[in-house]
């Protein structure tokens, strides 16, 4: 098959999830175009069967604001009539979904016919989709699609209410690669950062309020009135200033780590002992199964996906959103019962590799495909 993929190119979920999808198509013999405007993130190295397509973006002294998703639907365009492409699969609805609808109308216009699939990641229908001035038009796109899966049943019935849509949506999880994502030991550099054996926490995310990454800060906070232990934030984003104000705030500047943007995730992940999620909104998690595939039993909230990724008391422990004492009980029972620590730890890479392993999860969109290209 002949598939384009749209995503965001940066080191949001979805983007992750779209490169991870389109290398694995690759791998077993399609051929796939990604269209964005900026090479993904996760393409750094050459991968035969992958072709990248740039969107222009045109200025114009009149175009105040850029018009992203029109230039998206005109490289679209292009990569489907020059490619001849099977079909088009967009992650994140917003703008990609309202751009490949315009860009199948354009083609059936001009006596064509292409379908496309919009995958829905979590913020485009749990956030962003739901300002007024986006809610019609991601109802729209959504109804127009050709095929819709989302990432979690909670993201399906939340679309399903919230935008009154009446549609089949396909659940397909999330998915990992086993082989990269498992326990590797501790590197050098983290011992360098806990040199008496402090237990590290650790969280990775774009630092958007929706993540309360300031729980884990708080959370790390009572833990350590029982044992010496710090934190490790991965990733940037609009609430890193408030973190590192409130790390100062609790007299933790040293205890709570700083990393920023980072790629060497197994490493890091894998010479720490807990993964905190805390956020206000979770579709699905990816970042806590990367955890859970490297050995880190999981603390988080109860929200939107976690439950069906995190099983409480097995791999991982779930409380309500903001209860930052009892987050951090649960932190200090696994870290003081290392029996339960390695049954929870070992649970949750079993549950990676039964559940969420690529090879079971991408054949999903393989079939999916070929049903919605059947279909009248
Ligand atoms: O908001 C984000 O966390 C980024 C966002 C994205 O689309 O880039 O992540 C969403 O998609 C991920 C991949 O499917 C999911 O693992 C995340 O749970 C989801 N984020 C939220 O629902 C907040």
């Amino acid at each position: 098959m002949k598939i384009g993929i749209t995503c965001y190119p940066t080191y949001g979920g979805s983007g992750v999830v779209a490169t991870e999808l389109g290398k694995e198509l690759a791998n077993i013999g399609h051929e796939v175009h990604f269209i964005s405007y900026a090479l993904p993130h996760r393409l750094k190295a050459f991968v035969e069967n992958i072709y990248f397509h740039e969107v222009e973006i045109s200025s114009y002294p009149l175009f105040e604001h850029q018009l992203y998703g029109l230039s998206l639907t005109s490289k679209m365009l292009e990569v489907i009539e020059f490619e001849n492409l099977d079909i088009l699969h967009v992650h994140y609805a917003i703008p990609h979904a309202t751009s490949a609808y315009l860009a199948k109308q354009i083609v059936k216009k001009n006596g064509g016919n292409l379908k496309f699939i919009t995958t829905l990641h979590g913020t485009d229908i749990t956030l962003a989709g739901l300002e007024p001035s986006f809610l019609p038009l991601v109802k729209f796109s959504i109804e127009e699609s050709d095929g819709v899966t989302a990432v979690s049943r909670f993201l399906k019935e939340k679309t399903l209410t919230n935008y009154h849509i009446e549609k089949e949506i396909e659940v397909i999880p999330n998915f990992i690669d086993t082989d990269i994502y498992k326990p590797i030991g501790c590197p050098d550099f983290l011992r360098h950062i806990a040199p008496n054996g402090e237990k590290l926490l650790v969280h990775t995310s774009n630092f958007r309020p929706v993540k309360r990454v300031p729980d884990a800060i708080r959370i790390l906070s009572e833990v350590r009135k029982q044992i010496p232990a710090k934190l490790l934030l991965i990733g940037d984003g609009p609430d890193r200033s408030e973190c590192e104000r409130l790390s100062r705030e609790l007299g933790l500047q040293k205890e709570v780590i700083f990393l920023g943007k980072q790629d060497s995730i197994v490493e890091i992940l894998s010479g720490c002992d807990i993964f905190l999620m805390p956020s206000q909104s979770e579709s699905f998690g990816l970042s806590a199964l990367e955890a859970m595939a490297c050995g880190l039993p999981v603390v988080s909230s109860s929200v939107g996906g976690l439950p069906e990724l995190i099983i409480h008391n097995e791999t991982g422990y779930i409380a309500e959103i903001g209860d930052i004492q009892r987050m951090a009980k649960y932190t200090l029972n696994l870290l003081n019962k290392p029996k339960i620590y390695d049954s929870f730890s070992k649970n949750g890479i079993k549950r990676a590799e039964k559940i969420f392993h690529k090879d079971l999860i991408v054949p999903n969109y393989v079939s999916y495909y070929e049903k919605v290209l059947n279909q009248d």
